[in-house]
């Protein structure tokens, strides 16, 4: 089994519930254990004109392979309903892998690290509630994005 954190995110349909099931979805996956889950933290979208997103962070145990991960997490987006127009277009869910273990992956389908992770609040702050002390595959520790990444626009929600 290996450890992987996954992004959720949303702006539409009302976001923290689409969470909430995107959750329980995770949850249903074969060979898989949903071991932890962040708070739900609040924030503008980084594109003006957008609905405000929640987000929040997933720890996995899971026995998938990376694909077959990334094939389940699509199939779940499309379940919730997700519909692909534009680019960073609004969505109802959005799951990203942050990261697949310790594992460096580069395929047409499937970068990992996720390559927006380290700079982004809505990322950085969940994921550092579920591992404190985290090194990336980079070296780069946790400690140090959130350092350089401002809290400034998140709004935690209480759970
Ligand atoms: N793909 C490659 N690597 C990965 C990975 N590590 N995890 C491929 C998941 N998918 C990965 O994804 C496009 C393709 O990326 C997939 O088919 C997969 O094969 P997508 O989800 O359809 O595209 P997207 O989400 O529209 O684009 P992108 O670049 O992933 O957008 P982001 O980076 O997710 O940004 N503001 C706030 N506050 N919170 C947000 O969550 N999100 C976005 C979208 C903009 N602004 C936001 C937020
Ligand atoms: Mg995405």
């Amino acid at each position: 089994m290996e450890r992987v954190y996954i992004g959720l995110g949303s702006n539409l349909a009302e976001p923290a519930e689409q969470l909430r099931q995107a959750l329980v979805a995770l949850e249903q996956l074969p060979d898989t254990r949903l071991a932890a889950v962040s708070s739900f933290y609040v924030s503008d979208s980084l594109l003006p004109g957008q609905p405000r997103y929640t987000n929040a962070v997933a720890a996995l145990e899971t026995g998938l392979e990376p694909l077959q991960l990334l094939d389940a997490l699509q199939a779940i987006e499309l379940d919730q309903g997700r519909e692909r127009h534009e680019r960073w277009g609004p969505r109802t869910l959005d799951l990203d892998i942050l990261l697949f273990g310790q594992r460096l992956i580069d395929e047409p389908r499937l970068r990992v690290p996720h390559y927006h992770m380290h700079a982004r609040a809505f990322v950085l702050y969940p994921l550092a509630e579920l591992a404190d002390g985290l090194q990336l595959p980079d070296g780069r520790h946790l400690s140090e994005l959130l350092a350089a990444c401002p809290f400034e626009g998140l709004e935690r929600l209480q759970p």
